[in-house]
């Protein structure tokens, strides 16, 4: 009897322990705000979402300290590149999406003096199954230093 139980145990710990490692949660990482050097122009965003156990999409981005913020793609339309806003992201499951320049990028306009001046924006990242992760996200002027890159 002892030994049965022993054997149930030891094969739930080991359950657990599978379901925390990375790769099954979904993450969002490496986020970055580069301010616009013009006055009044809007800012771009990058970053990494690392997908869960299920597909799901990044339908929303919000901050309080904000006046306004989209979603972008860049894509090349006649040999010109342009930008249009997109409501959802796919993350499927397990695969990394960067945002990146010259494709999927946020925009952000009106990012408050104190956000700047901490050199860090606190940010809500929504997805399609009502997860909300927040981060702060770096703040950096031009100019400013390229974050340092993590190993993750
Ligand atoms: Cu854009």
């Amino acid at each position: 009897m002892t030994k049965y139980f022993s054997i149930f145990f030891a094969a739930a710990a080991s359950l657990i322990l599978a379901s925390c490692g990375q790769g099954d949660v979904l993450y969002v990482n490496k986020v970055v705000i580069n301010l616009s050097p013009v006055d009044g122009n809007p800012s771009s965003g990058y970053l990494e979402i690392h997908g869960g156990r299920t597909d799901v999409s990044l339908v929303g981005v919000t901050s309080d300290d904000v006046r306004r913020l989209e979603m972008h793609q860049t894509k090349e339309e006649n040999g010109l590149s342009v930008m249009e806003p997109v409501k959802a992201v796919k993350i499927p499951a397990g695969e990394t999406v960067k945002f990146e320049p010259g494709g999927k990028h946020l925009m952000v306009w009106g990012v408050g003096g104190g956000s700047i001046a901490q050199g860090k924006l606190k940010m809500i990242f929504i997805f399609s199954n009502d997860e909300r992760i927040e981060f702060d996200a770096l703040v950096r002027k031009m100019g400013d230093p390229e974050p340092e890159t993590e190993t993750e």
